[in-house]
């Protein structure tokens, strides 16, 4: 067994093209055999003629999960198309076509790509963790090193130490799904064998899923996106579907449909960075700093309410916390009633005897008086949108219908729970909540027709001994420090046999009883990429294992290698859902899908399906009857096939014809759906401008987190959505030294790091950090120049995009680049000043928590920028 050594993920990019010239090149690939033709299929290219043409997803997580037609010709995939059956008219009873975006076809160059895991790896013996240095070994080996290792943790620590981290890139699988992670194959064998530590949450909407309900109950709801066409006004905050919902069929096709269909309307997108949304469909950008939003809306609602444009009576009626005269009433009716509800005070200890209502905060009166009156001009110096722009938007408002629709950009902030509150507040008491062409200011429901069949396999929670669970953010402090944390610290809470999870009736009562000791990694980049903080990462990667720290063994799934293999103990070779059966469905507005999956080549290499692998575990751990009940991965298939049947799906008579088939499609002609919230889930029953709850947790919680970060005052917890001077936001007074506020956009070329090695893709728009020309003059930084970009925790290099789609002040990096460190000497492993060469914004951020969601805030960064 040769030592291989890997250099990183990024060494070569030498395309497949070189590979393969295709139909030759298969008998260099191990395990790649003709397919027997299934069908011929007729292109616009006659002389084109595929053996074999299939059914495949693209499973990754943008969200679509768009179908793919896979043309194979001598057991080789030689193109990847879209759906092209059906209509693309935009409306009620149409079937769209589900066409995929560009990525989705490059999918060649992902099959058949030179950073594909060949065989399994074990990390080379006295060597470190991201090190690179790995060894190949057998499937059997590998097996039973992971199976012995597990048996050894669980008599040591039991199942608490087990960890299953959060992995999207099969999140459109099935039986091959990675996400989310309880619902996956390791998790049912891992409830099979008493459980694990589960995390809540995740890192897509670590905020707005907890901190948005303070105010209404309520993350999700919002108008059906169709139902823009009757909105005289579309507020699109931090919302940039022209980038994260691509897919024929999708959020950025329907508002383009939209704009045709209701061109009176105002569309108006509120981003640091004039996004292609904004240049697509909008009339006006607002550049607006990061993390500031909360400012913009306290300047909005105080035009409006001085100049009597606010509806007081509908106020008093349905908002608590917002008048003065009545604070006290709406404090007693906001009042968390038990333990289902964050900051449940048991002794009732927690009263308030001061006004802490919006209207004093908006008069820069009471316990959140700030820097004076919250007025347009004040709201200007923090957001950087001028004074008459605030009153004018702000007006827009009271001359709807107005449509409020949030991205996830502007609660992926350190102060991201009250930007996530304060765009919920300005549709509501604007009276736009409940009706055509308003919106209630989550993100945009699109509500497919969806199918019934089955889109998860049993897993068995109810299992599961281990009775608590952390924050998706979090995982790594139970690394390093179980002890520390508990509900008041880290958020740790409890979750029922359903999977619910529920809070602490006792501030401190909920601890953890091991450390982090197994981490299984499917389909995941989480570790070496998309978490933040690379060089603390490794740090805490390489701690010896100790009885009450260190990691014991990381185990990857994945068929790339990617960062995160390279910090594993065992990799072992995934397939691609071209190389599997599976299931997938979706489908957005309207249309819904269902996709049987069929493997269009051989797994390549020693490359197993996570289902096999799976088994393989299970057998060594005596499992294996109750892990597959005697099934394939087919047979799997075929059972969520006849679950939707049974429930009344409309499919054909017979699995076969299923198969054969591959896509269906369906639709209806429902009228858009209206966010109605008549029941508001929150204590009072109304909207809570003040949260008693947050107020609660503010005198509950430790926010130094068991003193891992220091008292500093940059994270707040606060009854009512106030701007704070926030951690490594516009007014840290670290900006002295890194002026730069950096944010992390989703970018086109890749879905997070998935895509992040196909050439095609990198070729069309190369990593780049966008700044604005001003700024890019007076650093003396020329377009396409290299540039070193550097926070308090790293350093990365890249080229820069000089442009005025970005405000002063503001840089952003595209998140998900590969982390390519120029160096992987042991002794410099994790060092701040190792220059990362990939453009890796998490070489750059923090993974200090948000401080009630426990959440990622890694927009919120300061940075500088020198010519490298
Ligand atoms: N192409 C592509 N599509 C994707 C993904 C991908 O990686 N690539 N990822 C998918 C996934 S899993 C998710 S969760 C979604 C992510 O969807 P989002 O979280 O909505 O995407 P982001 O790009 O992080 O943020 C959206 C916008 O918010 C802006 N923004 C940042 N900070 C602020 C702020 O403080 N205020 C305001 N008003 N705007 C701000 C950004 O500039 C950006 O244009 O996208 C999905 N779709
Ligand atoms: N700084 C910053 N960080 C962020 C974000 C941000 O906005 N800014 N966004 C966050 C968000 S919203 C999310 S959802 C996360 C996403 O983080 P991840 O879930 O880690 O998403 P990916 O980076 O796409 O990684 C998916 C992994 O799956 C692998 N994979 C893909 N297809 C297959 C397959 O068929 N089989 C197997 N076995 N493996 C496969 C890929 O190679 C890749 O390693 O990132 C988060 N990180
Ligand atoms: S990346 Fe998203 S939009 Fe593109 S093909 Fe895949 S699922 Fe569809
Ligand atoms: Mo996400």
């Amino acid at each position: 067994m040769g030592e291989n050594t890997v250099l990183g993920p990024q060494i070569s990019r030498r395309t497949f093209m070189a590979l393969s010239g295709l139909a030759g090149g298969c008998a260099a690939l191990t395990g790649c055999s003709p397919k027997s033709p299934s069908k011929k299929e007729e292109t616009s290219d006659k002389s084109f003629s595929p053996d074999a043409v299939t059914w495949s997803s693209c499973h990754v997580n943008c969200g679509s999960r768009c179908p793919l037609k896979v043309f194979v010709k001598d057991g080789t995939v030689v193109r990847i198309g879209n759906d092209n059956e059906g209509s693309d008219v935009f409306g009620p009873g149409e079937i769209y076509q589900m066409r995929s975006c560009v990525r989705g076809r490059t999918n060649r160059q992902r099959i058949y790509n030179d950073t594909r895991i060949q065989k399994p790896l074990r990390r080379v013996p006295g060597t470190k963790r991201g090190e690179g240095k790995y060894e190949e070994i057998s499937w059997d080996e590998a097996i039973s090193d992971i199976a012995s290792t597990m048996k050894e943790i669980k008599e040591e620590y039991g199942n608490d130490a087990f960890y299953i981290q959060y992995g999207t890139g099969q999140l459109g699988g099935t039986v091959s799904k990675s996400w989310h992670p309880d619902k996956t194959m390791f998790a049912r064998l891992m409830n099979l064998y008493g459980g694990y530590l589960r995390h809540y949450c995740d890192y897509s909407t670590g905020q707005i899923t907890w901190e948005l309900p303070l105010f209404n109950g309520d993350a999700w709801s919002n108008n059906e996106v169709t139902d823009l066409v009757n909105s005289k006004n579309i507020f699109l905050f931090g919302n940039n579907p022209a980038n994260t919902r691509m897919s024929g069929s999708a959020m950025m096709y329907l508002i383009t449909q939209v704009r045709q269909q209701n061109p009176d309307a105002r569309i108006v997108v509120v981003d640091p960075h004039l996004s292609d949304t904004a240049v697509g469909v909008a009339n006006q950008w607002v550049p607006i700093r990061p993390g500031t939003d909360v400012a913009l809306v306290a300047g909005m609602i105080q035009h409006l309410l001085s100049a009597g444009k606010l509806d007081r009576d509908f106020i008093k009626e349905k908002f608590v916390g917002f008048f003065s005269d009545s604070f006290m009433e709406d404090v007693k009716a906001a009042e968390p009633k038990d333990a289902s509800f964050m900051g449940f005070d048991k002794d009732g200890k927690l009263s308030i005897d001061q006004d802490m209502s919006y209207e004093a905060y908006l008069n820069g009166t009471g316990a959140y008086a700030g820097s004076g009156k919250k007025t347009p001009e004040w709201a200007a110096t923090i957001t950087g949108v001028p004074a008459a722009t605030i009153r004018e938007l702000a007006d827009l408002y009271v001359d709807g219908p107005t449509a409020t629709i949030q991205g996830w950009g502007p609660q992926r902030h350190s102060n991201g729970g009250n930007n996530t509150r304060s765009i919920a507040l300005i549709a509501a008491i604007t009276k736009n909540v409940g009706i055509s062409g308003g919106g209630t200011g989550a993100r945009e429901a699109t509500g497919g027709v969806a199918y019934k069949v089955k889109t998860a396999i049993p897993t068995f929670p109810e299992k599961n001994s281990v009775d608590v669970c952390v924050s998706f953010f979090d995982w790594y402090r139970a690394i390093e420090d179980y002890r520390s944390m508990n509900d008041a610290t880290w958020g740790v809470r409890h979750i029922n046999e359903k999977g619910k999870t529920l809070y602490a009736d006792e501030p401190g009562s909920i601890t953890l009883k091991a450390p982090i000791k197994f981490i299984w990694n499917y389909a995941s980049n989480v570790m070496m990429g998309q978490h933040a903080d690379i060089n603390e990462c490794l740090r805490i990667y390489n701690l010896p294992d100790e009885k009450d720290s260190g990691v014991r063994m990381i185990v990857t799934v994945d068929c790339y290698l990617t960062p995160t293999a390279l910090i594993s103990d065992i990799i072992l070779p995934g397939t691609t859902s071209f190389e599997e059966d599976d299931i997938c469905t979706g489908g957005t507005a309207w249309t819904g899908f269902v996709c049987c999956e069929s493997a269009a080549i051989k797994p390549l290499f020693e490359a197993k399906p996570v289902y096999e692998i799976c088994t393989l575990i299970a057998d060594k751990l005596g499992l294996k009857d109750e892990f597959t009940e005697g099934k394939s991965q087919l047979d799997w298939v075929k059972w969520s096939y006849e679950q939707g049947v049974e429930a009344g799906d409309d499919l054909p008579a017979t699995f076969e014809e299923f198969k054969e088939k591959g896509l269906f499609k369906q639709t209806d002609t429902h009228d858009p759906a209206i966010a109605k919230q008549d029941k508001i889930a929150t204590p009072s029953g109304k909207y809570e401008v003040f949260s008693k709850q947050a107020y609660n947790l503010s005198k509950q919680w430790d926010l130094t987190l068991g003193g891992y970060v220091p008292d500093d005052g940059r994270d707040q917890i606060t009854g009512l959505p106030t701007y704070y001077d926030h951690f490594e936001g516009y007014n840290d007074p670290l900006r002295s030294e890194y002026p730069f506020q950096l944010i992390g956009h989703h970018g086109k070329t890749r879905t997070h790091s998935s895509y992040g090695n196909v050439a095609w893709m990198s070729s069309v728009a190369p990593q780049q950090c966008w700044i604005n020309e001003k700024d890019a003059a007076a650093l003396g930084i020329e377009q396409d120049d290299q540039v070193i970009v550097s926070t308090e925790r790293g350093r990365t290099q890249l080229s820069a995009k000089v442009t005025q789609r970005i405000m002063p002040g503001v840089v952003s990096i595209p998140q998900g680049a590969w982390y390519d460190p120029a160096s992987r000497d042991a002794a410099t492993l994790g060092d701040k000043s190792v220059l990362d060469k990939g453009g890796c914004i998490s070489v750059l951020t923090s993974m200090r928590p948000t401080p009630i969601s426990k959440g990622n805030g890694v927009h919120s960064n300061l940075c500088k920028i020198e010519k490298a």
